[in-house]
């Protein structure tokens, strides 16, 4: 099985993955590879979960600081935070077990823009990267490492961690070779210099990523392919929000502040993600791009039809029916996709430059187009920030977009007062649900807030909240951004006390 690793002094570092896992130890930070589902190490976290869970049963201590690209799957995060080896977690994460007990305050989770991971750690907040355990498609002779199916972090990690750990990946596909990116010109202020990428489609580096093979202390072999779970197809909420959309973006065409290549596209994850894209190749849209963090289902399928013509991102998060067709067209995928470190996925400077549109979901929007993207309840966290202000803060077009009503309808997704504030209205373009679009560009918090009751707000809620913007309007003492305190969030409690915002 040692094809995959062509450089002899790292072939002679191969070993089991339990062996790998006794090289990392108690209270050690460790930077991991995984970004959506994809290219995590599949075999040392497991490894070292049942480690750590062999030292809690003699009374030993032992809990890591874990940083990795976004979310990761059940063999990393699930698996870790399991054995209640997690102390720290940074950023975006999915897991329903590392959610639970985040939630139930047993582990510490720093939620973080995406793109600002990589420079948070190379300007030393994180302090000292113990560890890195990467997953690699194949090593070249030089020591290069081949990536898998996501860049992510793993550029930072490989470059600051003390010692590296690199699971070669026999499942991935060899045809990757040539469809990344990785950046070399960073570098810290006062020293920057302007990012040569001017269109999504660039190569601005090189398609390997570089490590000194002095620092590498373990190679692991693993055979197992990404765990990334079905998208449900549109169903009329998502297609009704995609519709609004596209409708949207027909009236800034004919306004002349969009041309018919649109710009390039920025897509969150989820099934409403997926309804849009597909909403634009039925709209007739052809010869876009993307600058956006993730490739879908969706994506592959707006890329084989022409209506995609480029797409930059970090990583793939495709379902096991699309992995089966991405590999075996990966030679003309090839041409179309571009993966990059996180950090140039996500740059500010970069997204600003091309003008990308951000399309995010959102867990809840107010009055005044303050947008919740991660919490239930201003208190329970259910993913992170993820990429998403990134986008929203330097796109051209800000769209954040959600069904009206969450829980069967328990929960209105438009309220009074966002219960935890991720985007604020100073970056919150345009709104949507299934019920319209409320445009919110040029508007001032009260004309922001009678488009928004006018368009989004499902009809069950709409009353309920007219009343309170007319009371809040009469009431408030200050008149700009009109709230009555005591009832703002009093939505939220209703919920918690009696499982409905329903009055
Ligand atoms: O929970 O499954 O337990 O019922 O939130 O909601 O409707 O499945 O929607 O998958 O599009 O997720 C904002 C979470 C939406 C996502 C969010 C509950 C709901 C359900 C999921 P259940 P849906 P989606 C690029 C950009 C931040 C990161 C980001 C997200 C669960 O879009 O994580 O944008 N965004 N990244 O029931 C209580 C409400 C609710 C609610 C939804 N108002 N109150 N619960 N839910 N609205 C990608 C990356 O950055 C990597």
């Amino acid at each position: 099985m040692s094809e995959r690793i062509a450089h002899a002094g790292l072939a002679a570092r191969r070993m089991d993955a339990e062996s790998a896992a006794a090289l990392i130890g108690p209270g050690m930070t460790v930077g991991m590879s995984g970004f959506t589902g994809a290219g995590y190490p599949k075999a040392v976290p497991l490894a070292l979960a049942a480690r750590i869970g062999a030292a809690h049963e003699l009374g030993v201590p032992f809990r890591l600081r874990v940083l990795t690209g976004a979310s990761t799957a059940p063999e990393l995060d699930g698996a870790l935070a399991r054995a209640g080896g997690i102390d720290f977690r940074l950023p975006y994460q999915s897991d329903p077990e590392l959610r639970a007990r985040i939630n139930r305050g047993e582990i510490e989770y720093m939620d973080i823009h995406l793109g600002h991971v990589a420079q948070y750690a190379a300007f030393g907040f994180l302090g000292t990267i113990d560890v890195a355990v990467i997953e690699a498609t194949a090593i070249l002779s030089d020591g290069r490492l081949l990536p898998s199916t996501s860049v992510g972090n793993n550029k930072t990690w490989l470059d600051l961690a003390d010692r590296v750990i690199v699971e070669v990946n026999h499942r991935q596909p060899l045809g990757l070779d040539g469809m990344h990116d990785i950046y070399y010109g960073t570098a810290l202020p006062p020293h920057r210099k302007p990012i040569p990428l001017l269109h999504p489609g660039d190569r601005i580096g090189e398609p390997y990523l570089r490590v000194d093979p002095a620092k590498v202390v373990a190679v692991v072999e693993t055979d197992a392919p990404d765990r990334i779970g079905h998208f449900d197809p549109p169903n009329d909420v998502s297609r009704r929000i995609a519709g609004h959309l596209v409708e949207f973006f027909r009236h800034e065409i004919r306004a002349g502040r969009l041309s018919e290549k649109l710009l390039p596209l920025q897509s969150g994850v989820g099934n409403i993600a997926n309804a849009v894209l597909a909403g634009l190749r039925e709209g007739g849209f052809r010869g876009l791009t993307a600058f956006t963090e993730v490739i879908q289902d969706g994506m592959l399928a707006l890329i084989d039809e022409g209506v995609v013509e480029v797409a930059s991102a970090t990583s793939f998060s495709l379902s096991p029916e699309s992995v089966d067709e991405f590999v075996r067209n990966i030679d003309r995928y090839r041409s179309r996709i571009v993966l990059r470190p996180q950090g140039i996925a996500n740059h500010g400077e970069l997204i600003r430059r091309l003008g990308c549109i951000a399309m995010n979901g959102m867990v809840e929007a107010d009055l005044y187009g303050n947008v919740n993207s991660t919490h239930v309840a201003g208190t329970s966290i259910i993913s992170g920030i993820g990429g998403s202000g990134d986008f929203a803060r330097n796109g051209f077009l800000s769209c954040f977009l959600s069904p009206s009503t969450a829980k069967g309808g328990a929960v209105s997704a438009i309220v009074p007062m966002v219960s935890h504030v991720d985007h604020t209205e100073h970056d919150v373009g345009v709104v949507v649900t299934e019920q319209g679009l409320a445009d919110l560009r040029g508007l001032s918090p009260k004309q922001r807030a009678r488009v928004v009751i006018a368009n989004c707000v499902h009809p069950e809620y709409r009353p309920m909240l007219a009343d309170y913007f007319e009371r809040a309007c009469r009431d408030s003492r200050g008149k700009h951004t009109p709230h009555l305190l005591p009832e703002a969030l009093s939505w939220h409690q209703r919920y918690l006390d009696t499982g409905s915002m329903r009055a």
